[in-house]
């Protein structure tokens, strides 16, 4: 057999990191890192060398299936696509357009095939109940972007590849390779940022593996860093520090912002933080007087109750140090597929949050509701109240704040139906799931994460393999099932050919399917460049340094009780690992494979007190849930912090691997409650929760 190789991009994180995969004309030979992609520049994670597990996993749904007395019974496609149409008609003719809610999940952001289809099928559901994985993740930067610069999706990137200091809060890039940030091989960046006489500086109450590598470390209690922020602001205005640079004559706001960011005085900051006031005092003079500097603030400041005032004080504090679209700062890419330009609604109003939730008023953004209201939308009865759901590549029983009270709603539904590979916490529910194609059988080209990326690249690879015979290709699932529910009889071009056409509407006309095919190896585009000013789409065409939504937000922040009390005297937080992805690439033998990585980090002094030892089972409890888990005992967390990994705790019934290890879902404890008022994001970090050794 003639072996042949071939070029793509890893579409598992956001990382995009350039492959080589051998292989012949059925399987694998191998997956290594691609040296000259101009981007990952050689790296890879273990993840990518298990893209071949996903195709040939076991456990693996490869026909679409219908839940007969309980039992999934292989239908053929037609059946499938009658019955999900109709019974999705029926349920809106029965209770309306809104009984059928939607759930989309994370792969469906690594899938352009996917995004580029799914906006027909909502708009055949015409349901406004719509929900996703954005609201458990980073809805509070496209929030602040909206607020601050008019658009969802002018998201500033920290230019890491020229700054002088990087201040992380809340992100732990070394793990996840970046996220609104798309930095493969983040390690050999920080060391590059050394190197040249920079500095990296990690807020986490958890000593990452990033901050191991950083040049310093500062343990933050949970859910503080906008006290901090706030304080590094207050600390720039009142040495004088303060400068917009290139952004002089752009920016709204700068006295409102001197004003409200008065109360955070160094000493309130160090009392809330944990953080020494000479030690914010210094890192706010660093951060301003470093010839560049980038504040970058992700899941820890994102997922907790003030992350939509985190968002806004960490572009804020870039804004005024001068560091915000200019070299070594936060700046604005320009790919190739030009997203932002496409959605442009330049000098037509919007009003945000756009409406809010039906039974407890929470906002709505992008079109989508936050997902921890999604139980009570289930279980509400009334109009408007959900009686159908369609997941697409969603897991939210596993990664949805209470996802058991989720996972109870879904029983309670008329019908429900998954487009996923699995079945497994959420779609084991389904009355009927549809396969998915993996990776190595679909094109991929990243429309959304090109946009979030420190150098500007563009690369786009076919199919490596046919998917498993029966199977059709993800996008055109979609399609088909749009064309069933509007009664078209066909479907549109496939997603390469409309990739295609959008191409020339960006800002690299002479980037196409074809140069990219042609090129092999990602294309260069280019560092990033300055460009915001001709972006805004703000009312007045300034970027916004103090909307009013975050100023109103203050009061909760400075009146900021500490979630634990008496009952529940710890806060929990969560944790990534290099050799897993949110919760489903653990059905992957290599792996998984080695010691449970499922364990519960404590701080060793507090396992002093509370007499546990490393490996002993430890009972954890909050307001919702118990678990329990091993220990690990550590100096690498916080006094009072404890920290679950995501993304574990399959019920195992089906998915063989993942169940060969005891472990459970940290979401489980944590509480569709606590939410994020102003953005809707689930407030994973800081769960009040008890320890105590399990009997
Ligand atoms: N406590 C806590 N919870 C969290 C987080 C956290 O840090 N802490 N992180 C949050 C974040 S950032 C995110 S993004 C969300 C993710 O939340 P989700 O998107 O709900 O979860 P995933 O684990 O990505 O689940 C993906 C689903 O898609 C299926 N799947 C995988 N590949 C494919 C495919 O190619 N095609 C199809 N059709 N299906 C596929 C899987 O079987 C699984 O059911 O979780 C969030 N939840
Ligand atoms: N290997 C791997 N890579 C991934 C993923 C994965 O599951 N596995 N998931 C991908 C996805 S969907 C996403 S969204 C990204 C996320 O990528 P990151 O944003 O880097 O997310 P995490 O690695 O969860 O890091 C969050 C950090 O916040 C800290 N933290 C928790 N609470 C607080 C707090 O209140 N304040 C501060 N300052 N820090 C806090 C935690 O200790 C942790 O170090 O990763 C992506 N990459
Ligand atoms: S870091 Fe992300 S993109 Fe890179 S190889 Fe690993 S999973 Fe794939
Ligand atoms: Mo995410």
């Amino acid at each position: 057999m003639t072996h042949q190789t071939h070029f793509r991009t890893c579409n598992i994180c956001e990382a995009m990191c350039g492959l080589i995969i051998t292989h012949d004309e059925t399987q694998v030979i191998s997956i290594k890192p691609n040296p000259d992609d101009p981007l990952s520049r050689g790296h890879i994670c273990p993840k990518a060398v298990a893209l071949q597990d996903f195709r040939s996993d076991p456990d693996r749904v490869t026909k679409p299936l219908l839940k007969v007395d309980g039992v999934f019974t292989e239908i053929s496609w037609d059946e499938a696509f009658d019955i999900a149409a109709s019974r999705l008609r029926a349920v809106q003719e029965a209770h309306g357009r809104d009984a059928v809610g939607v759930y989309l999940g994370n792969p469906n952001a690594h899938k352009f095939g996917n995004l580029l289809n799914l906006p027909a099928l909502m708009k055949a559901l015409g349901s406004s109940n719509r929900y996703s994985s954005a609201t458990a993740d980073q809805i509070p930067h496209h929030v602040a972007s909206i607020h601050m610069l008019g658009h969802p999706m002018l998201m500033p990137i920290p230019d890491v590849d020229r700054t002088d200091f990087m201040l992380i809060l809340g992100g732990n890039p070394l793990v996840s390779n970046g996220s609104m940030m798309t930095a493969p091989g983040f390690g050999r960046r920080m060391d590059e940022i050394k190197a040249r006489g920079g500095k990296v500086v990690v807020i986490d109450p958890r000593r990452t593996e990033t901050a191991e590598k950083a040049s310093a470390h500062y343990f933050i209690q949970p859910e503080a860093d906008a006290v901090l922020l706030l304080a590094m602001i207050r600390e720039v205005f009142a040495a004088g520090l303060d400068r917009l640079g290139p952004l002089e004559g752009h920016v709204e706001g700068v006295d409102t912002l001197r004003d409200a960011v008065q109360p955070f005085t160094l000493d309130m900051a160090a009392a809330t933080t944990g953080i020494d006031a000479n030690d914010i005092r210094r890192l706010a003079h660093d951060f301003a007087s470093s010839p560049s500097a980038v504040c970058y603030a992700r899941m820890g400041a994102s997922t907790q109750s003030f992350g939509g005032l985190c968002q806004w004080a960490s572009y804020a504090l870039n804004l005024i140090t001068g560091n915000f679209d200019s070299e070594g700062g936060a700046m604005f890419t320009t790919p190739a597929f030009d997203y932002v330009g496409m959605t442009s609604r330049k000098g037509r109003a919007r009003t945000y949050p756009e409406r809010r939730s039906r039974v407890s008023g929470q906002p709505l953004y992008n079109g989508e509701f936050p997902v921890s209201v999604m139980a009570e939308e289930m279980e509400t009865p009334g109009d408007g109240q959900i009686k159908a759901l369609l997941t697409v590549a969603g897991n939210p029983v596993l990664t949805a704040p209470n996802g058991r009270r989720i996972e109870a709603a879904l029983d309670d539904l008329d019908f429900m139906i998954s487009v996923d590979i699995h079945i497994n916490d959420t779609t084991r529910h389904a009355d009927m799931i549809l396969p998915g194609t993996v990776a190595l059988e679909e094109a991929v080209y990243d429309m959304v994460f090109h946009s979030f990326a420190v150098r500007n690249t563009a690369t786009y690879a076919r199919p490596v393999f046919d998917p498993p015979e029966g199977v059709m290709q993800e996008w055109e699932l979609i399609a088909r099932l749009t064309a069933r529910l509007t009664g078209a009889n066909q479907i549109g071009p496939s997603p390469e050919q409309v990739l295609n056409a959008m191409l020339p509407a960006g800002y690299h006309p002479d980037v196409t399917v074809e140069a990219m095919l042609d090129a092999g190896t990602a294309f260069d585009l280019g560092p990033l460049v300055p460009n915001l000013t001709e972006r805004l789409e703000t009312h007045d065409g300034q970027i916004q340094l103090a909307p009013q939504v975050f100023l109103d937000d203050l009061p909760r922040l400075m009146t900021h009780a500490d979630s634990r009390d008496a009952q529940y005297p710890f806060a929990m937080i969560g944790r990534r690992q290099v050799r897993s992805h949110n919760s489903w690439t653990q059905n992957s033998q290599r792996l998984v494979k080695g010691r449970n990585r499922c364990t519960v980090e404590i701080n060793f002094e507090d396992a002093k007190k509370l007499g546990i030892s490393d490996g002993d089972d430890v009972q954890i409890s909050s307001h919702v849930g118990v678990v329990t888990l091993p220990a690990e005992i550590t100096s690498a967390m916080a006094q009072g912090v404890v920290s679950i990994p995501q993304g574990w705790g399959q019920s195992g019934k089906t998915m063989q691997v993942a169940a060969a290890g005891r472990t459970v879902s940290i979401n489980d404890l944590t509480d569709d409650k606590r939410i994020d008022p102003v953005s809707g994001n689930a407030a994973f970090n800081g769960v009040p929760v008890q320890i105590e050794l399990a009997s």
